[in-house]
């Protein structure tokens, strides 16, 4: 049989495909930015980097997984299996481990005094006559963490012969809180079903769950939040804290602490108590048998979160008591097993008149100084909800006698959901560098949280989980990065995400320069992209009722008043916007008096939050000498031509990664368009039917007229549904 040369050119092709011509091997995003694969040389600067043996404990839990870490990332990253060793027998050993776990190590005298429990070093040594590198800490976990340190360096291609690195954590409780339903649902959940297999457990331990526990600790994450803050009583019976304990038992090599969202009137459902209240001591007594049967179970179980009187939530007031009453009374029952409460300040109620996004700061700033001690009070961003840009929640800088945690969402309930790429490292930034001014210059938000502005030993960053069951966690390979830049800047709140973003796009994708820049450009620029198409100039809240999919200004469908956009946007014939200055709602004076100051000034309060702040005229002089309505649809348009933009960067860079990815991300990116496009038409088309303005010249018309936009319905919306 002969073969013709176009079935042998087949074949041939078959076979390169075969071998997996490396860089376009598929991949499904399931090994997030651990992947280990195969460094290319010419991409780094490791030059004559050889490693050549693996001197690591295994004597603890934490040492195994610390131990074949390395294995695993060495031989992806190198192409070979690292041989075990005992001794430094030759230059280029790596070694890990601390002077309690190993006698070489307590022989290097390395001075770690000031690492605490978390932190470690990375050192180039010198060992009976060898160069190698020692990665050191006090404790176990400490040696974990340098361990995905050191991979880190080498997967993004860092020259790593004369290593002197000190890492400590700046935040005490890294955590992530997973919205997630016992029946298996995500609330505002893009990205499949819970991870947590909940029928299944205790028995089955999916093998996921041991890569997320991986997934967190590379990035420093140690604690997490297994429930939906809108609880339900039924974690806290026997048969479901045995299946949280399983799950406790494999996150514990890596670091991580699990906690639980409770119901604050669990006793009265499971406990057959007539009363929650607080100060029952019958409900105390409760709450303390229920903290020892976890303790029980979960020796370093990390404690309680709870949203309490907050979107129908029960909770302390019910009985007329306060935030404080409640939260301690939770807080005495952890106290005896080291276990803390994490009280929400996302409150606000139907029933009260009063500006929504001042209710937070009168309801919590009275009690500070009232919280027991492992009390730590948990606060959104921003005063509002999660918006793509708020200012900082003015309870930031306000309560200095309390620890207070920052909570972001990392997924994306209003930036787009699953499909737009919008990097969240700038939006996180932008908070924790603002400045509350609480003491003079310099207070800012970072060192509110990282307890430094006022004393603080207890402090927290906590951020509102992406992932569910999709193959690649989160929904997208971009959203990846969310997860990724959450735990780094928990891990330390000073770091840039600009220089996050390019670690990730070097472990996550390639560390082509000519792919990392373009991409980490795209990314730096893509919040604002979304600020643009959605609320551009200060607004807020203006997405559709209920599931927060796509725009819907205006809306008045909601049962209560502060969730229906007109009640945020205010927009009439004379002009748009929330007026609270001092003629307004006076949230402004929430803030420290000069910014107070500076927000009350319609001139001199910045105009990425005008509208935030004040009732602005349109045809109000913008500092470009634009109007403000002018301004309002150059905004807009440009948010959509900057989405035209990432399409045709990323159109610019196929070819340098993995085929399957490359197409997914081109694919969403299609979707974010024509979704930045149907932002900005419809909310133009609704915002000039009450200016009753003309378009600038120059500014394309909405493609269809408002009653179409409005007349749009989706019943089927992810990570939202009546349950
Ligand atoms: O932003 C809103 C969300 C709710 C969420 C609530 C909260 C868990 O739309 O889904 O409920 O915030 O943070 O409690």
């Amino acid at each position: 049989m002969s073969l013709s040369l176009r079935t042998w050119a087949m074949l041939a092709l078959w076979l390169v495909l075969l071998l997996g011509a490396t860089p376009s091997r598929a991949e499904d995003g399931y090994d997030l930015w651990l992947r280990y694969r195969l460094l290319a040389p010419e991409q780094t600067k490791l030059y004559q980097y050889r490693a050549t043996e693996l001197i690591a404990g295994s004597s603890t839990s934490t040492q195994s997984v610390t131990r074949s870490e390395l294995q695993r990332g060495l031989e992806g990253l190198l192409g070979r299996a690292l041989p075990l060793s005992e001794n430094v027998t030759h230059d280029g050993a790596i070694i890990v481990g601390t002077p309690k776990s190993s006698a070489l190590i307590a022989r290097l005298h390395l001075d770690i005094q000031d690492l605490g429990h978390e932190g470690y070093v990375i050192r180039s040594v010198v060992v009976d006559g060898h160069a190698a590198t020692a990665i050191v800490a006090q404790e176990d976990i400490g040696a974990l963490y340098g361990a995905f340190h050191f991979l880190r360096l080498l997967q993004t291609g860092q020259a790593i012969d004369h290593l002197d690195l000190h890492e400590t954590p700046c935040v005490k409780l890294r955590v992530l809180n997973h919205w997630d339903y016992l029946n298996g649902q995500v609330e505002r959940g893009y990205a499949g079903a819970s991870i947590w297999d909940w029928w299944k457990l205790p028995d089955w331990r999916t093998p996921r769950y041991t890569d997320y526990a991986r997934a967190n600790a590379s990035i420093g994450i140690n604690g997490t939040v297994l429930d939906n803050v809108n609880a339900g009583a039924t974690i806290l019976t026997p048969t479901y804290l045995q299946k949280v304990a399983a799950l406790a038992d494999v996150f514990r090599p890596y670091g991580i602490r699990v906690y639980l969202s409770i119901r604050f009137s669990a006793p009265i459902e499971i406990g057959g108590l007539k009363t929650a209240d607080p100060l029952d001591p019958k409900v105390q007594a409760w709450w303390h048998a229920k903290a020892d049967e976890i303790y029980q179970r979960i020796p370093d179980f990390g404690g309680f979160l709870v949203k309490a009187n907050s979107e129908g939530q029960p909770g302390p007031e019910d009985y007329k008591r306060t935030h404080a009453d409640g939260a301690n009374m939770l807080a005495d029952a952890l106290a005896p097993h080291g276990g803390v409460v994490m009280w929400r300040a996302f409150v606000y109620s139907a029933s009260n008149p009063e500006d929504r996004a001042k209710q937070a700061y009168d309801e919590f700033k009275p009690l500070d100084g009232r919280f027991h001690a492992n009390v730590l009070v948990q606060v959104k961003n921003g005063p509002v909800d999660f918006q793509p840009r708020e200012p900082f929640h003015p309870l930031f800088g306000a309560m200095r006698r309390t620890p207070l945690m920052t909570e972001f969402e990392i997924t994306k309930e209003y930036l787009g959901f699953a499909t737009h790429l919008v990097y969240l490292g700038p939006l996180f930034e932008e908070v924790l560098s603002a400045d509350t001014m609480a003491h003079g210059k310099g207070s800012t938000v970072a060192k509110v949280i990282d307890g430094s502005l006022d004393g603080h030993a207890l402090t927290g960053m906590a951020g509102v989980a992406n992932i569910g069951t999709d193959r690649d966690w989160c929904g997208s390979d971009f959203n990846q990065a969310n997860w990724y830049v959450f735990g780094r800047l928990a891990w330390n709140p000073s770091l840039s995400s600009r220089a996050i973003a390019e670690e990730w796009v070097r472990m996550t994708f390639s560390n082509n320069e000519s792919f990392v820049r373009p991409v980490v450009e795209m990314m730096m620029g893509s919040r604002e992209a979304a600020v643009d198409y959605m609320t551009p100039l200060g607004l807020v809240h203006l997405m559709g009722p209920g599931h927060h999919y796509g725009p819907a200004p205006w809306d008045a469908s909601e049962s209560r008043p502060d969730w229906r956009p007109v009640y945020y946007h205010r927009a009439d014939r004379q002009g748009i916007g929330f007026d609270r200055s001092r003629s307004g709602s006076d949230a402004v004076d929430q803030y420290a008096a000069p910014l107070a100051a500076q927000f009350n000034d319609l001139k001199q309060t910045p105009e990425q939050y005008l509208l935030y702040f004040h009732h602005v005229g349109w045809d109000y002089r913008m500092r470009s000498g634009h109007t403000l309505w002018y301004e309002l649809v150059a905004h807009y348009t440009q948010g959509v031509n900057d989405v035209k933009r990432m399409r045709e960067t990323w159109r610019s860079l196929h070819g340098y990664i993995d085929e399957q990815r490359y197409e997914q991300t081109a694919a969403f990116l299609a979707i974010q368009e024509k979704e930045a496009q149907w932002w900005r038409d419809a909310s133009i088309a609704y915002f000039q039917s009450v200016s009753g303005l003309p378009l600038p010249p120059g500014y394309a018309a909405p493609e269809q007229s408002l009653n179409y936009y409005e007349s749009l319905s989706f019943p089927y919306v992810p990570g939202f549904s009546s349950w």
